[in-house]
């Protein structure tokens, strides 16, 4: 039996997972129109991850008998001053997302819900493997500046890491 404290902290997750996808979505739409393909591959490439990690969900909660809710998306912000603020904001808001994992890995242990704690592993491991890799997406950019002339790098990194080869990747 699904606990509603369980059911809730689930919705919530699902709205966070969300939100990411969008505010990537946004990201990669503006990088597009600054000319900056490969940040805007590698940002809706993202995009589509946390909508998968938002569908993983779903399916979870209406699986085992809770109630799934779709949230409404607003997005505060549609462009961006440049890439390394847009790549900072990324970064906090993942480690934003990997805080509410844990939390909701804890809330699982109060209410002894075994099932959902063994669900959450997979997400407390692509958490890590997130912060991980914008962290060091971060500091190459850090480590080539941001003045003009080394948008062309930072491009061709995220152009790069976008058509990296894929890790075996758990379908929704
Ligand atoms: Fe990167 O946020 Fe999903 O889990």
């Amino acid at each position: 039996m699904l606990s509603p404290v369980i059911e809730q902290a689930l919705n919530d997750q699902i709205a966070m997972e969300c939100k990411a996808s969008f505010v990537y979505l946004a990201m990669a739409n503006w990088c597009e129109q600054e000319g900056l393909g490969g940040c805007a591959e590698f940002l809706y490439e993202h995009s589509d991850e946390e909508r998968m990690h938002m569908l993983k969900l779903v399916k979870y909660l209406n699986g085992v008998d809770g109630k799934a809710i779709i949230p409404n998306v607003s997005l505060e912000q549609q462009s961006w001053s440049d890439i390394r603020s847009l790549l900072e904001e990324v970064y906090e808001h993942e480690k934003k997302v990997t805080k509410s994992i844990h939390e909701l890995v804890a809330v699982s242990q109060e209410q002894k819900d075994f099932r959902t704690l063994n669900f959450l592993q997979w997400y407390v491991d692509e958490q890590l493997e997130e912060e991980i890799l914008v962290k060091d997406i971060l500091d190459q950019v850090k480590l080539i500046g941001n003045g003009p002339q080394s948008l062309y790098y930072i491009n061709k990194e995220l152009e790069k890491r976008a058509n990296a080869p894929e890790e075996e990747e758990e379908e929704a």
